[in-house]
């Protein structure tokens, strides 16, 4: 029998995984994100991810959205730099802009992909032609995880460290099963997905699991059903990969990510109570976790 205790998130733990930031220090030093996001009517999850990399430490993010919805962003981002990309009709990011995605994570040291950017069939499409194509570590979450459920063999041709962060309903779909079956087994389903599919898997909700491809298993102790919000994980993808920006391997950086992510919500939950909640102020309470485990 298997002592899981031995891997349990603390912030001790945590704290010693995290980077430490030099004197000499430039923002070229702390990490180049692009995060890939958003899509009419999803703009909040693209903001929430690409401002989570940088309340993580990143030194830059870039944020490539739909054309349409691109100025919309210009105007709502200050400190996050903003990309347009050929669009659907829908306003979602198309096919056509493979070209232009390459050619941005050749300048990013991770690319964040997934938040936000519908479930149309083009984009989904456009998610399956780049990931082969990505030198980059590279974290996929929520519509980019659709993307792939029924094409897992995309995952195969992937070069770079991966990372997912599924919810236990895109679990569910990844790995064509019920969500009561990952809910009843999430610490084999975590693990078995994460050796059969050789990716990082950040199983979501309440004791969160991270199962490494190098066979090692965290669960969280953070977090609280207040997370249970619209946007609250598009704020833990922006973690992770400013995480990883920084120079952390991707499932150190998945796990204390998890953990950082479940800290500020606790905080939050304490001032705002559960309920009222929002992804917003996970978000904002990011730099004071940073700063206690600095
Ligand atoms: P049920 O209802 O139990 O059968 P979806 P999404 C299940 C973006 N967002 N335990 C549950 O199934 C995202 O980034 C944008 C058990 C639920 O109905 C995505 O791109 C926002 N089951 C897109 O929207 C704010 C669980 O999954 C279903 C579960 C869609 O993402 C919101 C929902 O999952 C959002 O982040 C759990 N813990 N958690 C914005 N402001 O721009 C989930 N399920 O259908 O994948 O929809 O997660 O809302
Ligand atoms: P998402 O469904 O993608 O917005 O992600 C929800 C986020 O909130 C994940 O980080 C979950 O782990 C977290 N979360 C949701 N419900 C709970 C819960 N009951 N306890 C702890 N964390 C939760
Ligand atoms: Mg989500």
């Amino acid at each position: 029998k298997q002592n899981f205790n031995k891997f349990l998130l603390t912030k001790e733990l945590v704290a010693q995984m995290l980077p430490k930031r030099h004197s000499q220090g430039h923002k070229g030093d702390y990490g180049r994100v692009l995060v890939v996001a958003g899509s009419e009517g999803l703009t909040g999850a693209a903001v929430l991810t690409s401002t989570a990399v940088l309340k993580s430490g990143a030194g830059l993010a870039t944020l490539a959205v739909p054309r349409s919805l691109h100025d919309l962003m210009e105007i709502k981002l200050t400190e996050v730099m903003t990309k347009p990309l050929p669009e659907t009709e829908k306003k979602t990011i198309s096919r056509d802009a493979l070209e232009e995605v390459i050619a941005l994570t050749e300048s990013a040291d991770v690319v964040a992909l997934g938040p936000g950017i519908s479930t149309e069939p083009a984009t989904a499409g456009f998610v399956r032609d780049l990931l082969p194509e990505l030198n980059k570590p590279v974290v996929i979450d929520a519509d980019g995880l659709n993307a792939l459920a029924g094409n897992l063999e995309v995952l195969k041709k992937i070069e770079a460290p991966v990372v997912i962060t599924p919810h236990p309903g895109e679990m569910a779909r990844l790995a064509g099963i019920k969500t009561e079956e990952v809910q009843n087994n999430r610490i084999e389903v975590a693990r078995e997905f994460a050796a059969n599919w050789r990716v990082n898997v950040v199983l979501k909700g309440a004791e969160t699991v991270i199962a490494g491809v190098d066979g090692s298993l965290f669960v969280n102790s953070t977090g609280n059903p207040g997370m249970a919000t619209g946007g609250s994980g598009d704020v833990l993808t922006g973690v992770i990969a400013g995480l990883i920006g920084q120079g952390l391997a991707p499932v150190r950086a998945a796990a204390a990510g998890v953990f950082i992510h479940g800290y500020a919500g606790d905080l939050g939950a304490l001032e705002k109570g559960q309920a009222g909640l929002l992804a917003g102020d996970i978000l904002n309470l990011l730099p004071k976790v940073f700063r206690e485990l600095e």
